[in-house]
């Protein structure tokens, strides 16, 4: 096992990969820009470095000041978080080639499911069902209107390299396919040096259901389940939940051992999630991350497991500590993200805490790096914490996140806190009856935004 493990994170997943390490007893090193001296996670680990300035691609995006923190404070591995270089193949690689362990899948892995159509071609090899659609790439918009024939209108044309909602236009009929086509290549470009594209049909009401994968990388892997987490704006997940309210186990047991089976075959490690569009009792698979998801802890929560331990033994060479058949559902649990923004339009709103109170008591979790006084900066995402309950049943669990939301204080800034009230007055939300549209439909008409 590690002995000195650095996190190349910040916030609260930095202070979640911590609590990993200190309940092992491994020796945590936090690494931060100048803008994050007073920052939780320094407070919190055993061991800190400063590894540049404000700016994240000169201090938590790069990648010299990393590996040299990691040199010059004797860490063996490196914890990436989510976000940041956490799907970076370049990165693995060079921590790889300095002798250092890379907490995640390999850099083949990462590199494989960051390229969309690749991605897909693998898994649908793999025996995961996909999404109808073109054969790899379509590199004309003759192709592109044959491919529009075929699998019929509505289509998505989607850029290879984008991903999480970049690079993705609608054509409704052949009259929209010249431009959504153009446009399409034109964003995959511009935003990352590539211009191919792939087609698929477009679901047009679907739920985002995702199932939680782990392998040890000698294949051997395992399911947990799924997360409903179709509550999204503008592809920035808000509200997510395991079990998904519209998934049976039966389907459950059958998608997720499709999921575990293809990452077995592959040797995957780590954490990962299979990303599927869930319509008529249908899953299609989407995308594949490979990291630890910011809402891991739901699935934490219903089946008792630490998935950072996890992700730290199998990095380290153990086995993982459980099998499938340990793996048993307790309960629902719902995260809500709290951000620091200002409604109705979202806008970041960084500022001084003036006094903070997190809920506590039965099924309550609060993964937050705030304290009363702690000033966040404007540079980084704007979240800053997630309330994590649990119930025996779903409407416990939704009874516990009101009266949790009624316990949490954080005054001197606008959080998204007044969100999560008013969607709990929501009849919709007590029956589980969304899909990725709803949410930004009701924004709409709750506070009649453009
Ligand atoms: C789709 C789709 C409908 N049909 N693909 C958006 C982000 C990226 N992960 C995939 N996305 C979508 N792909 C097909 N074939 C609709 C979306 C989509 C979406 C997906 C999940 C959660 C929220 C969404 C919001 C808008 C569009």
């Amino acid at each position: 096992m590690f002995d000195k493990i650095l996190i190349a994170n910040r916030g609260e997943i930095a202070l979640r990969v911590i609590r990993a390490c200190r309940e092992m007893g491994i020796m945590s090193v936090a690494v931060h820009s100048t803008a994050d001296s007073d920052a939780m996670h320094v407070r919190m680990a055993d061991e800190t470095i400063c590894i540049g300035p404000p700016a994240s691609t000169d201090s938590y995006l790069s990648f010299p000041a990393i590996i040299s923190a990691c040199e010059v404070t004797g860490a063996q591995a490196i914890h990436p978080g989510y976000g940041f270089l956490s799907e970076n193949a370049r990165f693995v690689q060079i921590v790889e080639d300095h002798d250092i362990t890379f907490i995640g899948p390999t850099a083949e892995h990462i590199r494989i499911m960051g390229d969309k159509i690749t991605a897909k071609d693998t898994m649908k090899d793999l025996g995961v069902p996909c999404v109808p659609g073109s054969d790899g790439g379509v590199d004309t918009l003759e192709d592109a209107l044959r491919i529009g024939e075929e699998i019929g209108y509505p289509v998505i044309i989607k850029a290879t390299a984008g991903g999480g909602g970049r690079g993705m236009k609608v054509a409704q009929s052949a009259d929209d396919m010249e431009t959504a086509y153009r446009t399409a290549r034109a964003e995959g470009k511009a935003a990352f040096g590539n211009p191919e594209v792939y087609i698929e049909k477009y679901l047009t009401t679907p739920r985002h259901i995702e199932i939680q994968v782990f392998g040890d990388g000698k294949g051997n892997a395992v399911h947990l389940g799924e997360r409903d987490c179709s509550l999204q704006r503008r592809h920035q997940k808000v509200f997510e939940e395991a079990p998904g309210p519209a998934i049976s186990a039966e389907e459950r047991a059958a998608i997720g051992k499709i999921c575990a089976d293809a990452v077995a075959r592959i040797n995957y490690i780590g954490a990962g999630t299979i990303e599927f569009l869930y319509e008529n009792g249908e899953f299609y698979f989407i995308e594949m991350n490979t990291r630890l998801q910011v809402e891991h802890p739901v699935t934490e929560g219903i089946f008792g497991v630490d998935l950072v331990r996890e992700q730290i033994r199998v990095a380290a060479g153990l086995p993982m500590s459980f099998t499938q058949d340990d793996l048993e559902i307790n309960g629902h649990a719902i995260e809500v993200r709290i951000n620091a923004e200002r409604l109705p339009n979202f806008t970041p709103c960084p500022g001084k805490i003036t006094q903070y109170h997190a809920p506590g008591g039965l099924g309550v979790r609060m993964d937050s790096a705030l304290y009363e006084g702690y000033s966040i900066p404007p540079y980084y995402d704007s979240l800053i914490g997630k309330l994590i309950v649990q119930g025996r049943d779903r409407p416990e669990a939704l009874a516990r996140l009101n009266r949790a939301l009624g316990e949490l204080i954080i005054d001197g800034i606008d959080t998204t806190v007044p969100l999560f009230h008013a969607l709990l007055q929501e009849a919709d939300i007590h029956s589980g009856d969304y899909n990725i549209h709803w949410l930004e439909k009701w924004l709409e008409q709750a506070y009649n935004q453009a």
